[in-house]
């Protein structure tokens, strides 16, 4: 019931578990460089796994909150080298995140087992290429593109409006043909969303969980936190960052995504302890 297939992987989400988030940085033209940024994501997929993350988020930064877009070719020479030789490496869930249906379609092939899609699978072909791929998918709220949404955003109810988009992402995907049970969800911190949006998601977070699906919440780093500390940096913003992974565990969530992975597996381990006391 807990078990959720990744490929060729099984992730038991009895225990919440830790997602490190890798940013494959930009290569420089030459051979050497790509060799270079190939070998520092692989030392930096063994230190995150060595601090006890069970996924491994894979991203080309083309989902960042006002980022130009990546061209789709640049995503893939980025983004498939690596899925690539994590797999061939390590024994650990790999996750994508893209919106791009080739990417999703040829990371599966070399071996990812979730796909992450912060534009929740809107993307035209991408229904149907995660449909196919036969992986979980993590469907994301997010209203517009990383490039605008923070214009305007509002809410009635931000809490009943997560949910009623997460339940007509899911419906779409289950009328695409996709099981129900591959599907997470995220409330999709800090993309369109004030910072008393975002605290209120935080809140309430143990009522998206009864929509049923298992939650994913990434929240490491992001500007609510700096904004909640008065105006703290973005290196200064962990130990706010590991108090809302637990909160949000607590509130039912089962994967955080985060950049700190060590000090978020131990705040987990904590959570675990009294959870089974
Ligand atoms: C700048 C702003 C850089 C925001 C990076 C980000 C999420 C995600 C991201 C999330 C899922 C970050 C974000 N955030 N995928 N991708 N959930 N599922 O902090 O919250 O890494 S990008």
């Amino acid at each position: 019931m807990t078990l959720l297939a990744c490929g060729t992987r099984t992730l038991d989400l009895a225990t919440p578990a830790v997602m490190g988030i890798l940013n494959i940085t930009p290569d420089s033209f030459s051979d050497g460089g790509r060799y270079l940024s190939l070998d520092a994501a692989l030392r930096q997929t063994e230190q995150m796994l060595a601090d006890g993350a069970r996924l491994i988020d894979v991203g080309a930064e083309s989902t960042r909150p006002g980022a130009e877009p990546v061209g789709e070719q640049e995503e893939l020479e980025r983004l498939l080298p690596v899925v690539e030789a994590i797999a061939a490496r390590f024994d650990t869930v790999i996750s994508v995140d893209t919106s791009t249906p080739s990417a999703m379609r040829e990371s599966a092939r070399l071996g990812a087992g979730l796909i992450n899609d912060v534009r929740a699978l809107r993307r035209p072909g991408a229904l149907e290429a995660a449909v196919a791929s036969g992986l979980p998918v993590c469907l994301m709220h997010m209203r517009g593109e990383p490039g605008t949404m923070q214009l305007a955003p509002d809410y009635d109810d931000v809490v009943a409006g997560v949910m009623v988009f997460l339940r007509e992402r899911a419906a779409a995907c289950v009328a695409a043909g996709m099981d129900e049970g591959r599907i997470l969800f995220d409330p999709g911190f800090g993309f369109a969303k004030t910072l008393t949006h975002n605290l209120q998601l935080l809140k309430h977070l143990d009522q998206i969980q009864q929509l049923g699906r298992p939650l994913l919440v990434g929240l490491s780093r992001k500007s609510m936190l700096g904004a909640v500390l008065n105006g703290a940096p973005v290196d200064q913003r962990l130990h706010a960052g590991v108090a809302a992974a637990v909160l949000a565990v607590d509130r039912g969530a089962r994967i955080v995504r985060s950049h700190d992975v060590r000090a978020t597996v131990d705040a987990l381990m904590l959570w675990q302890a009294q959870q089974q006391a």
